[in-house]
């Protein structure tokens, strides 16, 4: 039998890489889209079929995680083996501008998703994965971080995120539904949306590598994250649902570095050497080292990188570190790509689109380049 997955936030970096995922494992998978006015599906139309082809496996539907009745309906009509819970306000600094609506998508749009499981009678059939993240440690009460480790969020996304945890583990536990939170720390890729703090950085320096931009507006560089890849995490995710019994898992490399490093990084990928000098909102990045090819528009001198407070936030998490080993010994998970290489893929990727900027631009034939960070 074709089993059948529902994903919400499947037009998300790790919507995206999780449909994959499932096709390539012969799921017939469903996602939930947001009508936008322009077109949002950049990340899916290479794994898209149009749904009049007899084989096509991936079908896409209209909703919303505030819209209780949309979100009832569609998992009415798709009979999910499985829900992955992806869709969310997942950006912390914005969480502060709207709070409200944050709470409403990441919080109260959990608790829609399981209630309509309950209510249709699904709970027996269902298996709910929740996307928890490593924001639940916030203020961190114990290093490296593990499942029982006590939470303190320090954002509006961090304490709707501890709703949709816990409301997961209740229904667990009410209803007996197999619900399970992956308590993800940050994973990127060349998908990630492009103002979460690694891809500003590798799409900021392309850009100015290739005479686009000049200058990257940056917060607090001294902010330390365990990143990893999103392709590693997203097996995860899969995996967590296809255990005898649900259960909660830390999921991370076991390994942090600063902003600081990550830009020191993206800029060696391009040829480009840094010299940080200053602190805190005084900072400056000063290229002290240019390899002409790759960066042909950065002078030996330029400054590169800038801190701009506007980029700080109300309430920082300033270090983040997972200990993944609960997944490793139960699950025989280990993530396979390093930040490195992740950093590396990232920054090729970012060339690239910046090359192809900077050719049109030259042959007058400019795109417009959005500077929104
Ligand atoms: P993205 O921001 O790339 O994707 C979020 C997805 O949610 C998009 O498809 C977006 O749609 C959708 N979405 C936003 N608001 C709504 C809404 N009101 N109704 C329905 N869908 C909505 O996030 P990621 O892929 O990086 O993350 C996936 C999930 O994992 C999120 O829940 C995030 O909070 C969580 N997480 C992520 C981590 C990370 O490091 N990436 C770490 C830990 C947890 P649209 O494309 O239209 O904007
Ligand atoms: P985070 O990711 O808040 O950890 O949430 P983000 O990449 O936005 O920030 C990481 C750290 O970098 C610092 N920083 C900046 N961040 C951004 N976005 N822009 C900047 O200019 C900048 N300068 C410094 C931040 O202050 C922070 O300390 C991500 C999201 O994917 C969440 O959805 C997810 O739950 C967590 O990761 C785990």
């Amino acid at each position: 039998m074709t089993k059948r997955a529902l994903i919400t936030g499947i037009t998300g970096q790790d919507g995206s890489y999780l449909a994959e995922f499932l096709l390539e494992k012969g799921y017939e998978v469903h996602g939930i889209k947001r009508r936008a006015s322009l077109f949002n599906t950049q990340r899916i139309d290479h794994v898209y079929q149009d749904r009049h082809d007899q084989n096509a496996r991936l079908f896409l539907h209209y909703g919303d995680l505030t819209d209780t009745s949309n979100l009832t309906r569609i998992l009415c009509e798709v009979q999910p083996d499985e829900v992955y819970n992806l869709g969310a306000q997942s950006h912390v600094a914005v969480s502060f501008e709207a709070p409200e609506y944050t709470a409403d998508v990441d919080g109260i749009g959990t608790l829609r998703l399981l209630e309509a499981i309950r209510f249709l009678g699904l709970h027996k059939k269902t298996r709910f994965y929740q996307a928890s993240t490593s924001e639940l440690y916030g203020l961190v009460q114990e290093i490296p971080q593990r499942e029982t480790t006590p939470f303190h969020p320090r954002s509006p996304y961090a304490v709707a995120k501890l709703y949709a945890y816990w409301i997961t583990v209740n229904y667990r536990e009410a209803y007996g539904i197999y619900a399970c939170n992956g308590i993800l720390f940050n994973h990127e890729s060349p998908r990630r949306g492009e103002t979460f703090v690694t891809r500003k950085i590798t799409r900021g320096l392309a850009n100015i590598a290739q005479g686009l931009e000049s200058c990257l507006y940056m917060g607090n560089i001294d902010s330390m994250r365990d990143w990893g890849h999103a392709k590693d995490y997203v097996r995860m995710q899969w995996m967590m649902l296809q255990q005898e019994a649900p259960e909660d898992f830390v999921i991370a490399t076991g390994v942090q570095y600063s902003v600081r490093e990550f830009i020191a990084w993206s800029a060696a990928e391009l040829g480009i050497t840094l010299r940080f000098e200053g602190v805190g909102a005084e900072e400056r990045g000063i290229v002290e080292a240019v390899s002409g090819d790759m960066a042909p528009n950065v002078a030996p001198g330029d400054v590169i990188v800038r801190i701009d407070p506007r980029y700080f936030r109300p309430a920082e998490v300033d270090t983040l570190l997972g200990d993944p080993a609960r997944a490793k010994q139960k699950l025989g998970w280990v993530p396979e790509i390093t930040v490195q290489e992740m950093c590396a893929e990232m920054v090729a990727e970012d060339l690239k689109s910046a090359r192809r900027h900077r050719l049109l631009r030259e042959n007058g034939l400019e795109l417009p380049v959005s500077l929104e960070n």
